[in-house]
């Protein structure tokens, strides 16, 4: 078993590694800026070292400060958490070249999966369904992508291979705009990641956000955790989330879980990762894989008793998987509410201190969350302060769970978006189930 893992996060996410890496005895380095030292996490770890001045570049970036904390402290691994460099496949490749140990996936696979084209062509030959498309990148033969695209049926969507997570795309409506749009997001994506690859994808109207919890061990075994939905969103940001998603039919969902394993398999990864999906007409349709454990991990925790994180540590230690597929059950249903400091109308951030906070409780309900009374949420970083996750037997329990530890919930002293998660737990839409991602949105707007 690995002995000392380096943290290099923040937040409720650094809390969360910390927690599994107690439960497995590892020591723990927490890794900080100037702006917090004062981190519940970093209180409540064997060492902490202050990495560098509040600019996330200078600190949770900056690599050489990272990997010197490593050698000071003489750790065996270093957790990235979610953010930051997750998904740095350079950051990665340094941290093994130095001779520790990256607990997520090989920097190969990271890459592999960074690059949206290579990405959707290794799921596609797993069998994993994919969004009828280009099937690679677009060149400058503009009568074969004209007829692509007239092929396919607009509306269709141009997506840069190094974007991901809504940066560098565009809808195009029409084949009048379509030769121009292709230049334009090439354009843009050659300014904002240093590559102009493009490619084009049918546009779903109406899709949900449905995602696949997976975990791998690096030498060809893999499990999936089932499904979570995502689509409660705005800006890419998601506000809400469930597992299992809502209303799928148990063929298409556990079809579509067998081509993520299949593919898991044939690349041999290692760690935990999620398949995102977009599920319309009941199909899915695969768009991104994200390398690193995720911001709503616990809904999957609670519906499979399953531990993600301390998971990914026994994986980064050398041990196999630690259960069998037959042994994953998924049992009732789990809401996740992401509590952010910003104001719940107008969405700015506000930080700042907080003068109470009070966690609820009872059964089937979990607080992550790095606060405390007292704390001051730094200005620097994502404002997400806290997540509030309910579990119940079934769906409409869960829901009366979250509803309920919503009202317990008290921060003062700075905004936060409660007040927001309070009228969505009691949405008429979105208590059906099943709601798209441009629900939330299209509330807000009216
Ligand atoms: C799409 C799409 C419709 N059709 N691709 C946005 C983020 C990135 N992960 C992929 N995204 C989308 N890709 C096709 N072919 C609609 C979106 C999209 C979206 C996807 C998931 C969650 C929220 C979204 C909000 C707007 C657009």
């Amino acid at each position: 078993m690995l002995e000392k893992v380096l943290i290099a996060n923040r937040g409720e996410i650094a809390l969360r590694v910390l927690r599994a890496c107690k439960e497995l005895g590892i020591k723990t380095v927490a890794v900080h800026s100037v702006a917090d030292k004062d981190l519940m996490h970093v209180r409540l770890s064997d060492e902490s070292v202050c990495i560098g001045p509040p600019s996330p570049t200078e600190s949770y970036l900056n690599t050489p400060a990272i990997i010197s904390a490593m050698e000071v402290t003489d750790s065996d691994a270093v957790h990235p958490g979610y953010g930051f460099l997750s998904e740095n496949a350079d950051f990665a490749e340094q941290v093994e070249n130095s001779g520790f140990s990256f607990i997520g996936p090989t920097a190969e696979t990271i890459r592999l999966m960074g690059d949206k084209v290579s990405a959707i062509e290794v799921m596609r030959k797993a069998g994993v369904p994919t969004v009828p498309g280009s099937n690679g990148p677009l060149d400058d033969n503009d009568e074969r992508t004209l007829s692509l695209a007239r092929e396919i049926g607009y509306p269709v969507i141009i997506k840069a291979a190094a974007g991901g997570g809504g940066r560098g795309m565009r809808v195009v409506e029409d084949e009048a705009e379509l030769l121009k749009s292709i230049q334009v997001t090439s354009t843009e994506a050659q300014s904002f990641f240093g590559s102009g690859v493009v490619y084009l994808e049918k546009f779903l109207q109406n899709p949900r956000h449905v995602e696949i919890q997976v975990i791998g061990d690096g030498e060809g075994n893999a499990i999936h955790l089932g499904d979570r939905d995502c689509s409660l969103q705005r800006r890419h940001q998601k506000v809400l989330e469930e597992a299992p998603a809502p209303g799928i039919p148990d063929q298409v969902r556990s079809e579509v879980a067998a081509t993520c394993i299949q593919a898991c398999k044939n690349l041999k990864y290692r760690g935990a990762g999620t398949l995102e999906f977009l599920y319309q007409d009941e199909r899915f349709y695969f768009i991104e894989m994200n390398t690193r454990v995720q911001v709503e991990h616990p809904v999957t925790e609670m519906v499979t008793g399953f531990d993600i994180v301390k998971e990914q540590l026994r994986i980064a230690s050398g041990e196999p998987l630690s259960i069998k597929q037959e042994d994953v059950q998924i049992q009732g249903h789990a809401f996740e509410c992401r509590i952010n400091a910003e104001d719940p109308e107008k969405f700015i951030p506000s930080p700042g201190k907080v003068k109470l906070f009070h966690a609820p409780g009872g059964p089937g309900v979990r607080v992550d969350s790095h606060l405390y009374s007292g704390y001051n949420v730094p200005p620097y970083y994502d404002s997400l302060v806290a997540k509030l996750i309910s579990y119940g037997a079934s769906r409409d329990q869960a829901l009366m769970r979250m509803q309920i530890a919503l009202d317990e919930l008290l921060i003062d002293g700075i905004k936060s978006n409660i007040p927001l998660q309070r009228d969505l737990v009691r949405d008429a839409e979105f208590q059906k189930g099943g709601i798209n991602i441009h629900y939330l949105e299209e509330k807000l707007n009216s």
